[in-house]
């Protein structure tokens, strides 16, 4: 049998790739050796690109309700897959071999982990990390279509949500920490000495923290970095130096 062709989109920056969303699928196509090659959409080539792909749309705008395309995506063999989960999905069954991110067994617990993670931690770092998207990797265009779609979903310019050095941003990070405080208390119940939640490999719920590690990592200045990975008795600092092995950022 023939190995499948897997093309993979992610969104450019000018610090590389960056989009949580799209790391999960990066750090599974690393972790199972699959062999892809990586094509770059700005937001502006999104829509027309997936729709050229033959892609059905992902969401709704909140604001207009009209279509939302969203990255990643994945073209396998002739086939586009979009939504990272349905992705990492197709991957565990198109490549049986390769290490799993849904061990048997696993799936219904790490949808649960997922869910948490999402409240607990991506909900509340939205207002630190989205102020820096258009501020920090994108280009203009890019930035433009982003500052305005996001004000109009959220109801308020980015630029107010955390400005560095405000009381405001501290708020907000406290919330932050509160938020993966929850999550390091779920890691802290592991039976084994792993750095990794289940066991020696990474699964989901690894890749989702190691992902908004990477987002964290890309958008926030040196100085907020450097004391995140100190929270938590360190283990968000040995889950980022054990997965620097699957964070390949080009083909
Ligand atoms: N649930 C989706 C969400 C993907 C998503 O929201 N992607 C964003 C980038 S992180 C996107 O492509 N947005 C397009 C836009 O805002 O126009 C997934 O996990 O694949």
């Amino acid at each position: 049998m023939s190995v499948p062709r897997v093309t993979f989109y992610d969104i450019p920056s000018k610090r590389g790739a960056w989009s949580p969303n799209t790391w999960k699928v990066r750090l599974a196509l690393d972790h199972k050796g699959i062999p892809y090659t990586t094509k770059w959409f700005t937001y502006l080539d999104i829509e027309p690109h997936l729709k050229s792909l033959g892609a059905a749309p992902t969401a709704q705008r909140p604001d207009t309700k009209s279509d939302l395309y969203t990255l990643p995506a994945l073209r396998i063999d002739k086939e586009i897959v979009t939504n990272s989960d349905t992705i990492l999905d197709k991957l565990d069954a198109a490549f049986p071999d390769a290490p799993k991110v849904f061990p048997p067994g696993t799936r219904a617990l790490q949808a649960a982990f997922n869910t948490h993670f999402l409240a607990r931690v991506f909900e509340p770092s939205k207002r630190i990390l989205l102020p820096g998207i258009p501020e920090i990797v994108l280009d203009a265009a890019s930035a433009e279509y982003y500052r305005k779609t996001r004000c109009a979903w959220y109801g308020s310019p980015l630029v107010e949500w955390s400005p560095l050095g405000s009381s405001l941003r501290a708020q907000n990070w406290k919330a932050v920490q509160d938020g993966w405080k929850a999550i390091s208390e779920v890691y802290a119940k592991r039976d084994m000495e792993t750095v990794w939640i289940a066991g020696s490999q990474p699964i989901y719920a690894d890749f989702v923290v190691l992902a908004m590690l990477m987002f964290t990592h890309k958008i926030v200045p040196a100085d907020e970095w450097d004391s995140m990975l100190t929270w938590h008795d360190g283990v968000w600092a040995r889950i980022w130096d054990e997965g620097q092995k699957y964070m390949r950022e080009s083909d």
